[in-house]
């Protein structure tokens, strides 16, 4: 019987900074996980590290909900990002040697691909309505089929999704502490409706258009939002409230049709249950890399399945490569995928992890290389060494802390 022979924590500052578990096996079989919590990565490196690392050597790597259990009832503490993203990375891990061993890409191993491919969403951005509009049309031109909008708001420096030299949007920041940005919810509110005018204009009523709140709304804000929003027909409105108040959505979704997203930041079935049952939401953002790896981001997407949500895995530039690939194998498998998020990676980031993903005509595939298709180049990996870096902190106008 192979057993777990060596369990690696690698952390780089490729592109940005990002935390991978590399399992070997005893004949040679190596695996691949991503650990990474923006903002929190050294936190996750030594759960890995310091916890879980010492309890994997030795162990069957065959065994995969087995070592979920043991990683999640064994703790007594469960849940929460950082023991979530950590045995998420080895749960993935194993995933990636088991379809290795099988010689098979890891899509065959979850049922087999239901699609041709995932359709992606793009992030297009602009400080003000011309420029948004400009970054539509690029992203168009690149053949995506589906376009998040995120704009600046008049009166406001900075706002979440929009770069504020024009430039790549990259939300976490260098720094031994966080940046601080400033937020007022009635000057967004009043400019929303008119930006989604804007967009429909231009573009008609056909181009699949989400956008990103996150979560800084009330839920009558975000009721008076959600309806405002009604006539441009929107793919989804995404954490429209903040993410631990599941309740609050109920308000929400009694008041308007646009269809709801949410979870991107949760980490388990629990976090997501309240909204599926009761069917709050549309599209569950939860991500593989966050909630537990394939096995439980299964349950949730079976959950989901059940209540007629659909899958709209988080996809921003801190899930890596390793994290991407996992999504889109089970993005591919699974019957109620709903979109894929695609925020292209930098070229460090591209040299530092190989992969075999490719986006066409707006659909991701994953590839059919054995396992995730992602490998780790050491060296183009060590030459970019971590950097701290912090998500903003959100503030209002007189000072107080407000969601980000
Ligand atoms: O780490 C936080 C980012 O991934 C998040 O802010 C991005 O909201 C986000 C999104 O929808 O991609
Ligand atoms: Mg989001």
């Amino acid at each position: 019987m192979p057993a777990i022979e060596k369990a690696e924590v690698l952390v780089t500052g490729a592109g940005r900074n990002f935390v991978t578990l590399r399992l070997t096996t005893s004949d040679g079989v190596v695996g691949l996980g991503d650990a990474t919590l923006n903002g929190r990565e050294l936190a996750v490196a030594s759960y890995l590290r310091d916890h879980l690392v010492p309890l994997l050597i030795g162990r069957d790597p065959a065994r995969i909900e087995d070592t979920w259990q043991y990683l999640y009832r064994g703790a007594y503490w469960r849940r929460g990002p950082v023991t979530m993203a950590a045995i998420s990375a080895v749960d993935v891990a194993l995933w990636d040697i088991k379809a290795r061993m099988a010689g098979m890409p890891l899509y065959q191993l979850l049922g087999g691909a239901s699609r041709r491919g995932c359709l992606a969403y793009a992030h297009a951005m602009g400080r003000n309505i011309p420029e948004l509009l400009d970054s539509i049309r690029t992203h168009l031109e690149t053949g995506y089929r589906a376009i998040r909008v995120q704009c600046g708001v008049p009166g406001m420096e900075s706002t979440y999704g929009v770069a504020a030299d024009g430039a790549n949007y990259e939300p976490a920041h260098q720094g031994l502490a966080p940046a601080e940005s400033t937020w007022d919810s009635a000057a967004y509110l009043r400019f929303a409706p008119a930006l989604m005018e804007a967009v429909r204009l231009e573009f008609g009523p056909e181009l699949p258009l989400l956008h990103d709140v996150h979560h800084r709304l009330t839920p009558r804000e975000a009721a008076s939002l959600a309806r405002s929003l009604e006539p441009f027909a929107l793919f989804w409105l995404e954490d429209v409230t903040p993410a631990e108040d599941q309740a609050a959505l109920r308000f929400v979704r009694a008041s308007t049709t646009t269809p709801l997203a949410i979870g991107e930041t949760f980490n388990s079935l629990w976090d997501c249950q309240l909204l599926l049952e009761e069917r709050l939401i549309d599209f569950i953002r939860a991500s593989v890399t966050h909630a537990g790896g394939i096995t439980h981001m299964r349950r949730i997407l079976s959950l989901a399945e059940l209540h007629g949500v659909r899958s709209g895995m988080h996809g921003a530039t801190d899930i890596s490569p390793v994290g991407l690939a996992a999504s889109l194998h089970l993005g591919l498998a699974i019957p109620n995928f709903g979109i894929q998020e695609h925020m292209p990676h930098s070229p460090e980031t591209d040299e530092a992890f190989p992969h075999a993903y490719t986006l066409t005509d707006g659909y991701l595939h994953p590839g059919d290389a054995p396992g995730l298709g992602v490998t780790i180049d050491d060296a183009a990996a060590g030459r970019h060494p971590y950097a701290a870096a912090y998500l903003p902190v959100n503030r209002l106008a007189d000072g107080t802390v407000h969601d980000w």
